[in-house]
């Protein structure tokens, strides 16, 4: 499966495309999982007071995070979703052939809690020198609903500019946008096993989860392998980069 040239229209003209069913339910049931499985290795071994620095604010759920950080570099399983050849082909329509998957987040949004958050666009954390060829697959491992915290997006951010962020002083990770201006935010909710693919320019937020579900999921980064990211916020260590050809 690939995209149609109805699809390829939609996301050009407005930055995002919801595709659903891209994984089976048993994937996705596997990916939440590996995902707890993971987190609960990676707070293994830390001291209490890291684990505080890690903890979610936003939930009474111990020892819950709200993300982990490359799960397609680290751990196998994330990987070969990644590499799931109709996600792969999709994202070759979407930005060019030959692509590497330069970053990638496990987002736990957990019920009755998970944090919202505020607009952003990814290329202001990224840095490209070409805007037009980094995109992400939002990967929904739970039904994505406004009630539990989906996506919304800016329709047609795409074609402005990568716009001024700020981040406030507590926070010096949470780059968001100041002033959304004109700019509509439209939610996408996407069920289990569907992606949202958004443009790197696409201005885009979650709301906090206030129903009794979760809402897991993984976004993928990906850049055509001729992009250059030649300003980027935080480093992006290559070493975590994963070709996909
Ligand atoms: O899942 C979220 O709440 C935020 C996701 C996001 O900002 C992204 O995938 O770029």
């Amino acid at each position: 499966m690939s995209l149609t040239k109805t699809q390829l229209d939609t996301y050009s003209k407005e930055g995002f495309l919801t595709v659903e069913k891209l994984f089976s339910l048993s994937e996705m049931d596997q990916a939440i999982k590996e995902a707890h499985q993971w987190q609960e290795e990676f707070l293994q071994d830390m001291s209490e007071s890291d684990k505080k620095w890690y903890q979610d604010g936003t939930t009474a759920i111990p020892n819950q995070v709200r993300k982990l950080d490359n799960p397609v570099s680290q751990r196998p399983f994330f990987r070969r979703l990644a590499l799931k050849p109709e996600l792969i082909s999709s994202v070759e329509v979407l930005i060019g052939k030959d692509v590497i998957a330069f970053f990638s987040q496990l987002f736990f949004k957990p019920p009755l809690g998970g944090g919202p958050k505020p607009s952003h666009q990814d290329n202001f954390y990224f840095g490209p020198d070409k805007d037009d060829n980094t995109v992400t697959a939002w990967i929904a491992f739970d039904d994505a609903r406004v009630e539990n915290g989906c996506l919304y997006y800016g329709k047609g951010s795409n074609h402005g500019g990568v716009i001024k962020h700020f981040a406030p002083e507590n926070e010096p990770y949470n780059y968001q946008i100041a002033d959304l201006q004109s700019i509509e935010m439209t939610a996408a909710p996407v069920e289990k096993g569907g992606v949202n693919f958004h443009h790197g320019n696409t201005v885009h937020r979650s709301s906090n989860n206030s129903s009794p579900t979760w809402r897991r999921a993984m976004a993928v980064h990906f850049m055509q392998k001729e992009v250059n990211l030649i300003a980027p916020i935080f480093e992006y260590d290559r070493s975590h980069f994963i070709e996909m050809f």
